[in-house]
């Protein structure tokens, strides 16, 4: 099944019709997953071998605004810098928006702004995609349901299908070969006690995309047979954890479930460890803190920065203890 595929029965007679407006404009939020996607059933449509579950950044994230412009080729704004369509950025996000229009009848002018620090690991891609498929959507008058909106953000970046919520969001793996059944929905329960900080280790880009590093676990590794079952424990866990506030049940869990999606990538050839010393020192930190009684857990995505996580009434103590780190408050 290819994209064009999932667009066409999404848009149905919508399809490949010309935009109702001029421009269209929307803001999408960054989430953290708390138990991870990774690995994929299906390379082109972004499908995952397990479900996952996030929780959104509130307003940490992008804002696209996609307008219909009378040049030749689309022009995209990154931060108000023009950037060259030629570097890897500008064609995923061309191939993307050719799913929705005629080659070459059409031209945009794409201005993406990101208030998420690049360098934090925070999957820039997903907020990006989620803000484009819902500017898009406006753009072109679609009026689509969260659901679908979902699934075409899942085209684009997987993790990107559960941007399309605020608060904890669960992204079905489905089992249909098209996708059609593989999109995010968001989880009622608030949690405003619920802290996140982002602890930046490193600024330097990744060396390994989570595509290309996804991609090596499930062909090589040998633990990566005992990750669906491991997903299967975590998530139940993660959502009675959600639903009756205990938080220290969600902590281990969701630090336990990274850290078994790194034992994965550690042990892929060739391998691929996102820690570095830095890393490593941190997490030994938040254990010792935790033996002393603090309710402190983290989180590690394909990068070496951590996500702390921890309760409001602890915040100045933390604080104290990881003076850099970046306090989010999602529910805020
Ligand atoms: C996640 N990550 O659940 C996991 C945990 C990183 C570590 O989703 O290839 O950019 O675009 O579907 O979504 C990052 O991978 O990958 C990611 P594609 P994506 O947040």
């Amino acid at each position: 099944v290819k994209k064009s595929d999932v667009v066409q029965v999404i848009l149905g007679t919508q399809y490949l019709q010309a935009p109702k407006n001029i421009t269209g404009s929307a803001f999408a939020p960054t989430n953290i997953a708390l138990c991870k996607y990774w690995g994929k059933r299906d390379q082109e449509l972004n499908l995952p071998v397990t479900p996952s579950l996030s929780i959104s950044l509130g307003k940490k994230g992008a804002n696209a605004t996609i307008t219909v412009s009378d040049a030749t080729h689309d022009e995209i704004i990154l931060n108000d810098q023009l950037v060259n369509t030629d570097v890897p950025f500008s064609k995923r996000l061309i191939s993307f928006l050719n799913l929705f229009r005629l080659s070459g009848t059409l031209a945009f002018t794409i201005c993406i702004t990101s208030n998420i620090p690049i360098a934090a690991g925070l999957a820039s891609s997903a907020a990006g995609f989620a803000s484009i498929v819902k500017a898009l959507n406006g753009l072109y008058g679609w009026q689509l349901d969260t659901s679908s909106l979902s699934i075409l953000a899942r085209l684009g970046s997987g993790s990107a299908s559960r941007s399309l919520y605020q608060g904890f969001v669960e992204w079905h793996k489905g089992v249909r070969k098209d996708g059609m059944d593989s999109f995010s929905e968001a989880i009622r329960e608030i949690w405003p006690e619920f802290c996140i900080g982002l602890l930046i280790v490193s600024d330097k880009e990744k060396g390994v995309s989570s595509r290309e590093a996804m991609q090596r676990t499930v062909a090589t590794s040998a633990l990566y047979s005992a990750w669906p079952q491991k997903v299967t424990t975590d998530l139940a866990d993660i959502k009675i954890a959600i639903a009756e506030k205990d938080f220290n049940l969600l902590g281990k869990t969701a630090e336990s479930n990274a850290l078994t999606m790194h034992a994965t990538l550690l042990s892929a050839w060739p391998p691929v460890n996102y820690a570095i010393s830095e890393t490593i020192q941190a997490m030994q930190k938040i254990w010792q803190l935790r033996n002393n009684g603090l309710e402190i857990y983290f989180t590690q995505d394909a990068g070496p920065n951590l996500k702390l996580l921890f309760l409001q009434k602890d915040l100045a103590t933390i604080q104290t203890h990881f003076p850099t780190a970046e306090i989010l408050q999602p529910f805020a």
